[in-house]
């Protein structure tokens, strides 16, 4: 099968970062992707590689003549595919496919398979369907490699870390930051340099080593430590990454103790993270999201649908709230072995829903003769 997916870039990584993903795994399934896409540039970071069988194309000017038609067209996140390109790269019989953004709120089981026929332009009768990625069985699912367990049980967390020239010393915590600029940074940085709870009992409290992601992160932290001064009790050590390919970026999330996530693709990267205990099976490692935040507030009830997914505690709730913006209330303090437990069953339950990929290619099977 040939499948075309393209991609414009609004800000931020997310719609390049999951095009890159749903990409990459068509193509390691042994069929073709064309990725066409306005703005490529994240992608020498992110893919340094660019995997074999991904064929990246720039989605700019007119479009190509004399194009081999695919079996599959990706329209994502509603990026508006003129009639011209749609013509080049597909035929009427070809499953075109609009995959939408990533939520948790009701309406998705309830639009996720809508069909959308093209009534006039063009592409009069023509037909698109809906896809929504969720949480439940009723929706896309998540994109999620069949080999990711394979991969974390394998994963030699003390090699990755020395290889990145992080040197986690006994009994240090490691948290990833990626995030915008929540108000609260600067109570996060607080709470991690004079932490309430011990290490070992009468012991001094955990020392925290903090792991910045390169850009609004790293901007955000610097700007706030620029104006503190560090006291000689701080507990709290950080460091700023450089900007890391999407399978370290996962890595990374692998090799923490908690993780701060953004957007919707390091959420779900965040929600599979965890490595193996010492009895063999794979642990979850707890996380906080920073939703996008949009300007009419449409984020408060995305944020709220996903914690009830999550089934979150109220500790977890709070600090969510506080985390993004919702009230002003102090920040509440972590509880990561709980939020850890918390982590494990969403993970389990996320697990139960086909994944996204296999749920694509199931739609797409229905809708062109040929796939
Ligand atoms: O970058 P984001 O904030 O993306 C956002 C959201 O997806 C939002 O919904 C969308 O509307 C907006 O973009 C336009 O966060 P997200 O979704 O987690 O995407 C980040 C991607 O970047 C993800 O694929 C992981 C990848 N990444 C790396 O590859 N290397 C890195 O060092 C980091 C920090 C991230």
């Amino acid at each position: 099968m040939r499948w075309d997916i393209f991609c414009k870039v609004i800000d931020n990584y997310g719609d390049i970062g999951v095009c890159w993903r749903l990409a990459r795994q068509i193509a390691a399934h042994g069929q073709e992707a064309r990725l066409w896409v306005d703005d490529a540039l994240a992608l020498a970071w992110m893919a340094p590689d660019l995997a074999e069988g991904v064929d990246v194309r720039p989605w700019q000017g007119q479009a190509p003549n004399g194009l081999p038609r695919g079996d599959v067209l990706i329209e994502a996140f509603g990026c508006d595919i003129t009639p011209d390109w749609v013509q080049a790269v597909a035929t009427a019989d070809t499953a075109w496919i609009n995959l939408e953004y990533l939520s948790a709120e009701p309406y998705v089981e309830r639009m996720h398979g809508l069909p959308s026929p093209v009534l006039s332009g063009p592409l009069a009768g023509w037909r698109k369907r809906f896809f929504y990625p969720g949480f439940t069985s009723a929706t896309g699912g998540l994109l999620r490699e069949p080999d990711l367990p394979r991969r974390q049980h394998r994963f030699d967390r003390e090699a990755w870390l020395t290889a990145q020239g992080i040197q986690r010393k006994d009994g240090e915590r490691l948290v990833s930051l990626f995030c915008y600029e929540p108000v609260a940074l600067a109570s996060l940085l607080d709470q991690l340099e004079q932490p309430q709870e011990d290490g070992e009992p009468d012991g001094p409290p955990r020392l925290t080593h903090l792991l910045v992601t390169a850009g609004r992160a790293t901007a955000a932290v610097q700007a706030l430590m620029r104006g503190r001064s560090t006291s000689p009790s701080s507990r709290l050590c950080v460091h700023y990454l450089p900007r890391l390919s999407q399978d370290d970026y996962d890595h990374l999330l692998w090799a923490c103790d908690l993780n701060f996530v953004r957007g919707e693709d390091s959420l779900v990267r965040a929600l599979w993270a965890a490595r193996p205990s010492p009895a063999g099976d794979l642990q979850s490692i707890p996380f906080i999201w920073q939703i996008y935040p949009q300007h009419d507030d449409a984020h408060h009830d995305k944020l709220q649908a996903f914690l009830n997914w999550m089934r979150a505690p109220s500790s977890l709730r709070a600090f969510h709230d506080t985390w993004n913006g919702l009230d002003a209330a102090p920040l509440a303090g972590l509880d990561i072995s709980a939020w850890g437990k918390v982590a494990q069953q969403a993970r389990a339950r996320a697990l139960e829903p086909e994944d996204l990929f296999s749920q694509l290619r199931a739609m797409a099977a229905t809708m062109a003769p040929r796939a």
